[in-house]
């Protein structure tokens, strides 16, 4: 038909295969190679059965998102969907891979499907800030019943082939797509079987019409992690319509929600941070066709709660880890914790219940370093202390297999440095994993001077591996994460001297979207860490001092910024830490003022954008896209608004720098001075993203 669909006929069967690499995204090509197929197949009077099937490793996962935002061209989804809907010959999808969004709407147009085994089926349009626009929302619910449909449409979750089979929504599990869909066409044809065409099949509908709990019950179960987003909103309500409305009028409105959605801020953000995601795998400055090397087991040094989370990340992707104490108890320690960890999540229903012991089983427990000699990769996750990093990697050195690569986990310290104690410093770099390691998505790959670049892919296509997001990042302290945390944390304790209050900052943060203050976040990760380390440093931070010196060490001692009831985590705000930071501030002589939510949130977030800004001068990341990665991946930035440096480009950075400016004056803080990049950026009416394109 075109370059990207193929019709072909197999007796009284006609295929047609969508050939549209990686992922046979619905572009206005493939649409119209489908619309014509179609077509002509339905006019072809041998023709009895049509197949639709992809070559490639999938079939189509979806509309193509490069075209949102551009005028539309014909013949749109909708408009495929009615023709093989209505071409009144039996139209079998061939599923395999992923038939995700736009994809698995196409299949619902048709009036059977097959799928292979390892399948998986979804309309993830959610996490994009969308809902499914092309009939998912209705057509789905007819599939499969209105309380799974709602459930798969507002958690963008796929299912595999198995529970489509339960649930109707395939027909046969095949052994290969196109063959499998084949035969299944022809016993269509003998049977003379009636078409299923799910727009008037409101039979599973029934249910939920007559008892509307069944479906305000599935859709709130549903909508429980979604805080500060529109789409899910939206999905369930368009869902719902297959209640309420008839079929056409529903996709009216369906339509207008979707053009609503697609146009808003919230998916323009979502759809960034998926390419943004995708661009951070992407190496730059790395030779061409330089190859990651194979990477089939793993040491783990410490099982601690990083290295225990990191081992735990590596054993549910399948891959065998070797985990390393310097003793039997505190090995014992650690296993034991991943044991329960696994366990807690079994009885919750995260994992299948023979998932724990599978899982415990590609952990090996072992003491001393002499155990890392048949490690591909090598993960040091020991105390944050130099001394003992290099410790570590001077035996590190003497004992791992030549051409492992050597990876610390350290969140600050130089990695170039480390690399001097060891004669192989082009395999060694930093893989800073973020807590709890096993379910925190982030982590930064540290690049050190003279980390080789097979090594440094190595380490990006196991992070990928494990179901990571990885972010290339510099030497520099705290790397990119951390170091622009340190620029916020710098501010929210001065906030404190100047007039705020810890509950006030925290919930001006929160209600940005971000899931923890950094006050709350304190408490929670013990605010005697950073007491000791100043003591050793010799610097003082009077209201936190205070507080330790009072016992608040945080939530593990019921009080710290805020105060806990007993075996609660939910920050209460306590008088005697407003008398406390008044009297700090008394006995400093500092006169503390009114302080609006709007000067919270910007010195919250700007100084961080500036220190972001910075990164990306020193080149310490490469894309400010990097950047945002790192922050809604390790951070829990919310997603609608994109990252950082995408949210800077919204609000303006001419008006970023000149707040900056003027806070920088207001605090006599010349480093709160916009950098010299975020000042150039600002002054050409130009934005972060302008770096990338011009890159
Ligand atoms: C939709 O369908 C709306 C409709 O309801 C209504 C319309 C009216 N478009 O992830 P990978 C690219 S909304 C364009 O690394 P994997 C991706 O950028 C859509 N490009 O591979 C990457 O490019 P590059 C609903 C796409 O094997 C390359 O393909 N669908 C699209 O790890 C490989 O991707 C979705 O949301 C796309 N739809 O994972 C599904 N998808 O190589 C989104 C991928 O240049 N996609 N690309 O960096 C996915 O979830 C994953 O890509 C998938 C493969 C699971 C399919």
């Amino acid at each position: 038909m075109n370059d990207v669909v193929k019709l072909e006929r197999h007796d009284v069967i006609a295929v047609v295969t969508v050939n549209s690499p990686p992922v046979n995204a619905l572009s206005a090509a493939v649409r119209r190679g489908i619309f014509e197929s179609i077509k002509t197949a339905a006019a072809d009077p041998e023709v009895q059965a049509i197949v639709l099937a992809c070559a490639g490793r999938t079939f189509i996962a979806g509309a193509d998102i490069t075209e949102f935002g551009k005028p539309p061209q014909s013949p749109s989804l909708n408009e495929v969907i009615a023709e093989i809907e209505n071409c009144g010959k039996p139209v079998i999808a061939a599923i395999h891979g992923t038939a995700l969004g736009g994809g698995l709407e196409i299949t619902l147009g048709c009036h059977f499907r097959v799928a292979t085994k390892e399948a998986k089926l979804g309309l993830p349009e959610v996490k994009l800030g969308l809902l499914p626009g092309a009939g998912g929302t209705q057509r789905l619910p007819r599939a499969v019943g209105p309380e799974l449909g709602v459930k798969m449409i507002v958690t963008g979750e796929p299912i595999g082939a198995a529970e489509a089979l339960k649930n109707g929504l395939i027909e046969e599990i095949v052994e290969g797509p196109a063959s499998g869909a084949e035969a299944f066409a022809r016993k269509v044809v003998a049977e003379k079987r009636p078409l299923r065409i799910l727009r008037n099949d409101d039979s599973k509908l029934a249910a939920a019409r007559a008892d509307r709990s069944i479906f305000t019950n599935a859709a709130a179960a549903a909508n429980k992690k979604n805080r500060g987003l529109e789409a899910p909103l939206a999905c369930a309500e368009a869902v719902s319509w297959t209640l309420d409305l008839p079929f056409d009028e529903a996709m009216k409105k369906e339509r207008e929600s979707f053009l609503r959605l697609v146009a808003g801020d919230q998916s323009k953000a979502q759809r960034y941070a998926f390419f943004s995601e995708r661009e951070a795998a992407k190496v730059q400055n790395v030779p061409e066709g330089v190859k990651p090397r194979p990477v089939e087991r793993v040491a783990i040094i410490g099982a601690g709660t990083m290295g225990g989370g990191i081992a735990m990340s590596f054993a549910n992707a399948g891959i065998p880890v070797t985990l390393i104490e310097t003793g039997e108890e505190q090995l014992k320690r650690g296993m034991g914790i991943m044991q329960k960890n696994y366990d807690a999540t079994a009885a919750r229903g995260g994992i299948p219940a023979d998932a724990p012991a599978k899982r415990m089983a590609l952990i090996t427990g072992v003491v001393g370093l002499e155990n890392v000699k048949d490690a591909d990769l090598i993960i040091e996750a020991v105390f944050e202390t130099m001394a003992i990093k290099k410790e570590v990697f001077t035996a590190l050195d003497a004992y791992a297999k030549p051409g492992a690569v050597l990876a610390s986990n350290t969140s600050y310290l130089n990695i170039d440095e480390i690399a001097q104690v060891t004669k192989r410093p082009q395999d060694v770099l930093g893989m800073h994993f973020f807590s709890p390691a096993n379910v925190m998505k982030l982590c930064e790959i540290v690049r050190a001077d003279k980390t080789a670049p097979d090594a440094l892919v190595t380490a990006v296509a196991v992070a990928r591996r494990i179901a990571k997001v990885p972010a290339v990042v510099g030497v520099a302290d705290g790397f990119v994460g951390n170091r622009m945390l340190a620029a916020r944390s710098k501010q929210s304790e001065k906030l404190l001297f100047e007039g705020a209050l810890p509950q006030q900052v925290d919930a001006v943060v929160t209600k940005f979207g971000m899931p923890m203050g950094p006050f709350a976040m304190g408490d929670l990760a013990g605010l005697d860490i950073g007491w000791r380390s100043r003591k050793d440093r010799g610097i003082t931070s009077p209201i936190a001092d205070a507080l330790c010196e009072a016992g608040r060490f945080g939530q593990k001692a019921g009080k710290g910024y805020y105060k806990y009831e007993a075996g609660s985590r939910a920050p209460v705000p306590d008088p005697d830490v407003e008398k406390l930071i008044d009297d700090t501030c008394k006995s400093l002589g500092l006169t503390r003022r009114i302080v609006s939510d709007e000067e919270i949130l910007e010195r919250m977030m700007y100084p961080m954008i500036n220190e972001g800004a910075r990164i990306l001068e020193e080149k310490v990341a490469s894309r400010p896209s990097d950047i945002d990665v790192i922050w809604l991946y390790g951070y829990g930035w919310p997603i609608y608004r994109g990252g950082p440096m995408f949210y800077a480009d919204q609000v303006g950075l001419k008006h970023v720098a000149e707040r900056l400016s003027f806070y920088a004056k207001q605090a006599n803080d010349p480093s709160l001075e916009p950098s010299a990049l975020l000042k150039r950026l600002a002054d050409e009416g130009k934005t972060f993203a302008s770096l990338a394109k011009s890159a």
